[in-house]
């Protein structure tokens, strides 16, 4: 007698009936129809009768798993369909799937590992476990694996139930918080252009699938976030069309019953630099282009005081960008409807979206402002604006009067003995003010956007208090990058990607090998690249790379050269190295390799001077937007003492045996790190990107972390092409093979025998038995249940 459901043992009828669902029985038979051959089990007899029928089909594939089972042929039951190549494929003794995690792996050489990434990317399972971590082979090609039947196959069902997918990895998180009432933390690292911010989409996509609120409105809001920040804070580069020129670390913010009910996003070191200068085939803000070809297209070029016929200055990068290429751009003009829509739907008002444009065309015409030397009998160091137009562009966009702006731009006040002079600049100085001005500008645009985003998306009082809410992070920053050369803003970066790193560290080695020693368990040691000797030559103070940094910014007298001289004399260590020959140049050995910076304009850009005279002339902007701009003081990313606060609430939550360790004494010490300066207006770019490091930091070890690390398969961005030697040197360096061994050792879940015993008594003991929280009483549930690969520890039981 054939059951009307599979047995439990085989597959959990919820399982059964999510995995059978209409979507997949519909595609099973689509399949079966173009390649029937492929799916050898569905070849069945009774699988042929059942074509067309997707009730009967069910019914089928019940009976028949059901047998196999019963037969032993089958020891897996799980459908995937990565992609129409490959069709659902039922997994049997012969076709097992044990390869979805690098764990499994009998042999475990590099050789092994990156044949079976190979193999698998060949038939496009991108993705590949690491017992709890995801790798994510960037396929560069659009797959139909994530639609929102996909966000169903993958919703709360056991990871081996279905192929290792991004949306397990959000799910798991998930779960993670709902079960445990724990905030979640998914951090995604790789290089440039690996895949982290599509990751990071389609995380956001499955947890608000997953956290299904009554209301739609916010939902929608919550995924308008990403496009709409990446429009300002993406750009094409030389490695990615759409690299990320900025960290971002978004929170959903979830109820404690898991309905989503708010979000934020907080930024890290957006690259300012690059609105007044792009390097070589490399693109200012998205945005800039964006607003161009969609003001174009609505006729309102002229309304905002933008050229029709050459490319404002700081759009027009030396690749003989004609203006057609811009504003006839079909792409472009789509982008700019794509982020009205963003803005009306999170919350914008139209005043406000108004104001965002006019300070954008304001920046473009602040960067058409000339400058000519005029010398007079006195004076020889004096500039003036030969072509008023741009100037009066600029004025007339930002509110604010053209001669003042011309003043503020060609001198500045000195205030001396209690005195005001106003001295003249010259033209390289006016230039500079200029630029500093526009990088202003834009700086606090976006953060300004990033706050009101977060006021339009904070939880509603009414439906839970902020206290008993939860949340899932998302970290999504800039990867590490290596260009033909390298200046002061990949330096932040690939430090940046340093700490990620050393975070992934001491999450997967030192706190594992720690956790180990403290329960008394024998686990072999397995060595890792530790790049804390690194970090701290950043990082330390006084010696640190950034500290010797600020020192030298403080000298009126510093050059760039003298900077690489007294890190030559002080960086004595074997990270640092200067090359003969090349002036200017010096190296760092990054675990991700070897990069040659340049450190012309290190200091200028580190000290990053708005002159007073600029922030007092936009402070009487008439427009309300602007004003604000320049009236909050400079910090952006929350204030120290919070920080300080959740890290030592989060030390507070570790175990006693890691609190005493290493986590706590590595926060602590990134902690001592930052300026603690009240003088926001000394505060160098270096000391702002210690103290964001920080804080980021202090959101990270709140949450327990799920790890996704994004691997490019070749640099031609190419689809199916996978390159060995560019795969292999991220695994080498990204530490997956050690972590394949340390996971392999491992147990991926430990329960204080406490705990375990609260939640499994009744596997082996009466209800009234009452047994104590012993070793014992834990080893008597575990031989009960037959349980394998287990371990008890001094305190927990490890699984
Ligand atoms: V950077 O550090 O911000 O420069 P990311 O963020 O790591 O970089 P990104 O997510 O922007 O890289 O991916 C680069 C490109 O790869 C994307 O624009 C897509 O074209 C392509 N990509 C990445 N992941 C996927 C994917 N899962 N499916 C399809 C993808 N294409
Ligand atoms: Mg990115």
């Amino acid at each position: 007698k054939i059951p009307r459901n599979p047995p439990p043992t085989l597959l959990h009828p919820e399982q059964w009936s999510r995995a059978f669902s209409h979507f997949i029985a519909q595609c099973l038979i689509k399949d079966f129809e173009k390649r029937p051959s492929v799916i050898h089990l569905l070849e069945h007899p009774f699988i042929r009768q059942a074509h067309g029928k997707e009730v009967a089909l069910q019914k089928q594939l019940a009976r028949l798993i059901y047998t196999q089972q019963q037969s032993g042929s089958i020891i897996k039951t799980r459908y995937e369909r990565m992609h129409t190549r490959r069709p659902y494929v039922l997994h049997t003794k012969e076709n097992t799937c044990m390869d979805d995690d690098l764990v499994n792996l009998e042999v475990l050489d590099e050789e092994t590992i990156i044949h079976q990434l190979q193999t698998r990317f060949a038939d496009l399972q991108i993705y590949t476990y690491v017992g709890d971590i995801l790798i994510a082979l960037n396929p560069f090609q659009n797959l139909s694996i994530y639609s929102p039947q996909f966000s169903k196959l993958y919703h709360g069902v056991k990871r081996a139930s279905n192929p290792p997918h991004i949306f397990a990895t959000a799910d798991a998180a998930y779960q993670g918080m709902v079960t445990f009432s724990k905030d979640q933390c998914i951090i995604i690292s790789g290089e440039s252009g690996a895949g982290k911010t599509e990751s990071a989409h389609l995380i956001v996509q499955h947890l608000t699938f997953l956290g299904k609120a009554n209301n739609r409105a916010l939902r929608e809001k919550i995924l308008q976030v990403n496009p709409l920040v990446e429009a300002f804070g993406n750009a094409c580069t030389a490695i990615n069309d759409n690299s990320s020129r900025f960290g971002k670390y978004l929170e959903m913010m979830f109820t404690p019953t898991g309905a989503v009910m708010g979000a934020k996003i907080s930024e890290y070191l957006l690259e300012k630099s690059r609105v007044i200068k792009q390097a070589v085939g490399e693109k200012n803000f998205h945005i800039f282009y964006y607003i161009y070809a969609g003001l174009y297209h609505h006729k309102k070029l002229s309304e905002y005081s933008l050229p029709e016929n050459k490319p404002p200055r700081y759009i027009d990068n030396e690749t003989g960008s004609v203006m057609q290429d811009i504003i006839s751009k079909e792409s472009y003009r789509r982008q700019f409807a794509a982020i009205q829509h963003c803005f009306r739907i999170i919350g914008f008002s139209n005043d406000e979206v108004h104001s965002v444009y006019r300070i954008l065309a304001g920046i473009l015409n602040t960067g058409n402002i000339e400058f000519t030397a005029i010398s007079s009998k006195h004076q020889t160091d004096k500039s003036e604006v030969p072509n008023g137009e741009a100037l009066e562009n600029a004025a007339a966009l930002l509110s604010i009067g053209a001669e003042e702006l011309q003043e503020a731009l060609t001198s500045h006040c000195v205030v001396t003995r209690g005195e005001t002079i106003i001295r003249t600049n010259t033209v390289d100085k006016a230039v500079d003010v200029r630029d500093a001005m526009s990088k202003a500008l834009y700086g606090r645009l976006f953060s300004w956007i990033v706050n009101r985003i977060n006021t339009l998306l904070q939880p509603d009082k009414n439906i839970c208090n902020a206290e008993s809410g939860m949340n899932v992070g998302i970290l999504d920053i800039f990867g590490f990058e290596n260009f033909k050369r390298n200046s002061f803003e990949q330096l932040c970066i690939n430090i940046a990607n340093e700490q990620i790193q050393f975070y992934f560290n001491q999450h997967i080695f030192a706190l594992e090998q720690m956790e180990y020693q403290s329960e008394g368990i024998d686990a072999a040691l397995v060595k890792y690249e530790d790049n804390r000797p690194l970090l701290d030559t950043f990082l330390q103070k006084p010696m640190g790379l950034l500290s010797l940094l600020d020192e030298e910014s403080r000298f009126p007298q510093a050059t760039d050269q003298t900077l690489v001289d007294k890190f030559e004399d002080n960086l004595r260590c074997k990270y640092f190295w200067r090359p003969k020959c090349v002036e200017l140049c010096f190296g760092i050995q990054h675990y991700a390799g070897k990069v040659l910076y340049n450190a012309c304009g290190f200091l200028e850009k580190n000290r990053d001077t708005l002159p007073a005279d600029i922030v007092v002339l936009l402070r009487t902007s008439e427009n309300k937007l602007l004003q604000q701009l320049f009236s909050s003081p400079l910090t952006k990313t929350g204030n120290l003492a919070q920080s300080r606060a959740r890290v030592t609430a989060a030390s507070r939550s570790l175990p006693p045996q890691l609190n005493a360790g290493r986590i706590k004494v590595d926060t602590m010490e990134m902690m001592r790190h930052p300026e603690e300066t009240t003088n926001m207006k000394r505060q160098t770019v270096a000391s702002y990107f210690r103290y964001s490091l920080m804080d980021l930091l202090s959101k990270m070890v709140v949450g327990q972390p799920h790890f996704v690390r994004c691997i490019k398969p070749n640099d031609d961005r190419e689809a199916m092409k996978f390159c060995r030697e560019r795969v292999l040197m991220q695994l080498r360096y990204t530490g997956i093979l050690e972590t394949v061994n340390i996971r392999r050792q491992g147990y991926s879940h430990r329960i204080l025998f406490e705990e375990f015993l609260k939640r499994y008594y009744y596997l082996a003991f009466k209800a009234h038995q009452n047994p104590p929280a012993t070793r014992e009483s834990c080893a008597t549930i575990l031989e009960k249940v037959q349980l394998e690969k287990w371990v008890l520890g001094r305190t927990k039981v490890n699984l």
